[in-house]
Parts: structure tokens; sequence; C-alpha cells
């Protein structure tokens, strides 16, 4: 494609999918993505033919009418996708009266499982003034072995735990962890159970299954999620060398980095 923009944005999604499976949290065709990419787009783009016919949407999607997205392709693979975004993954129009969407480049590649509970993040974010442009769902596997814990799916004391093992994580995320009860994977359930989070956080939990990120850049999805691994990292390794829990950053050294980095 000539669009330099969309490309490189193309490029940074392609980035972020090569960096899931090296992580080692893309088995197989785990985790998926989509980004709104309406404005990098000519008007040409925009209009581009359907390569398929519509598809219905499980809700009304206003705030996305009109928009165009790449998401990954069901059943890809993301290590395929960080080599080749444009045979496992595709532009999707979301038709003007926001019921359906349609494939309009490159190739008519069905969009990931999780396409409508997708559309319906990005429909909920944008429809409270943001301009999210990323969901981002994944499957990290220390932070889904701590959703296997009853005491971490609670909200605040997962979010606790995991911003006091690294002044980082606060400052990465500091809206904190939403925890979301199992929920079979792909259904509106498990969006509007993830949507009731998104109103407090950008990072949500969902137990037994992955994490799902919202927010303006795909790398900085990535980011976060990256830095809560991380920390869960930090923590496994406390408890291992002591055999205990860690104490964690202190409620006061925790607090202090909120006016420090005016957060
Ligand atoms: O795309 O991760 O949640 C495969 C999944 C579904
Ligand atoms: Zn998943």
């Amino acid at each position: 494609r000539s669009n330099v923009a969309l490309m490189e944005e193309i490029g940074r999604i392609a980035e972020v999918a090569g960096y899931l499976w090296t992580k080692g949290w893309a088995e197989r065709n785990g985790g998926n993505i989509s980004v709104n990419v309406t404005s990098l787009l000519t008007s040409a783009d925009l209009a581009l033919p359907a390569l398929a016919s519509a598809k219905p949407l499980p809700e009304k999607m206003e705030a996305l009418a009109g928009h165009v997205f790449y998401v990954t392709g069901t059943g890809k693979r993301m290590r395929y996708v960080a080599q080749a975004p444009f045979e496992n993954g595709s532009l999707i129009r979301v038709t003007t009266d926001g019921l359906s969407y349609e494939i309009i480049a490159e190739q008519p590649i069905q969009p990931t499982s999780e396409l409508p509970s997708h559309l319906m993040m990005h429909n909920y974010v944008r429809s409270t003034g943001r301009d999210n442009r990323v969901v981002l769902h994944t499957h990290p596997t220390d932070l889904i072995g701590m959703t296997h814990c009853k005491r971490f799916l609670n909200s605040d004391y997962l979010t606790n735990v995991l911003w006091s093992m690294i002044p980082e994580c606060r400052i990465i995320v500091p809206k904190g962890i939403g925890v979301v009860p199992y929920e079979i994977p792909g259904t509106v359930e498990l969006a509007h159970a993830t949507i009731k989070q998104l109103e407090k956080h950008d990072v949500v939990f969902w137990e037994k299954h992955g994490i799902l990120a919202v927010g303006e850049d795909v790398i900085e999805c990535f980011d976060a999620i990256d830095t809560l691994s991380k920390s869960a990292q930090i923590y496994f390794s406390a408890r291992l060398a002591s055999g205990e829990d860690p104490e964690g950053m202190t409620q006061q050294q925790l607090d202090d980095l909120v006016p420090a980095f005016g957060l």
C-alpha cells in the first residue's frame, strides 16, 4: 500500500505481534489485536469497496460508524502476523449505521473471534470521549497464573501487590487493574463484564484466560502488560527467595509516586 502513515502503524502492530510471540504469550492463535486506523486513511482508502458481504454486529456501534480497523484474523498466529500482517489480518470498516462491518483490504481474512467484543470496547471507550485506538488481548503465563489464585481475583488487592513490586508499575499502569470472573471466550457477556471494568481501568485480567489492555498506542498497551508481567516475575522471585509473601513497597512509598510523577 502507498499510505505511509498506515504502513508505519501496521509496522508497529507487527512489531508488537512479534513481542507477544517471543514473550511466550501467544501459543498457536492465542490473543488478538484491533487498532482504529481511521485517522491515518485518505478519503480514497476510507471509500474502498467491500471484499465480502457485510456481517452484523451484536449491538449498534454508534461511536464507530464509518471507522476502519486493522484486526488480526481468526485462527491466525501472532508469529505470522509479525511477518505478514495483511496475510494474517485485515482492514474492516463499520457501516455508517453502526450495525455491521465489512472487510475492505487487503484480502478477505475473517477477523478474530473476539471482534464483536473488541468493537464493543472501542465503541464504549470512544463514547466516553477518549481517542481510544487499540484493544490488545494476550495470554501472559505469569499473569494468567495469578488469576488461578482466589485472593488475586480482587482488583484492589491484585493492583496493590503488582504496583508494590517496583515503582515503574504504578507509573506505567496508573489506573490499576480490573478483574473479570471467568466467562466463555468471545462472548458478549465477557465483553460487557470487561467494559464495566474499563470505566476505571485500562488493563483488565480475565480469570483463567488472559489480559486485555486499551489505549491510544499499541506499543504503550504492550508496555503496560509487559510491566505487569515484570512485577509478577518479581513477586514470584521474592516468594521463592524467602518462602513468604514479599512485603512490597510501603503504602507511603507508593503514595509518594503520585505527586512525583503527576499520576
Ligand atoms: O484469539 O485468545 O480469546 C484467540 C483468543 C481468544
Ligand atoms: Zn484469549
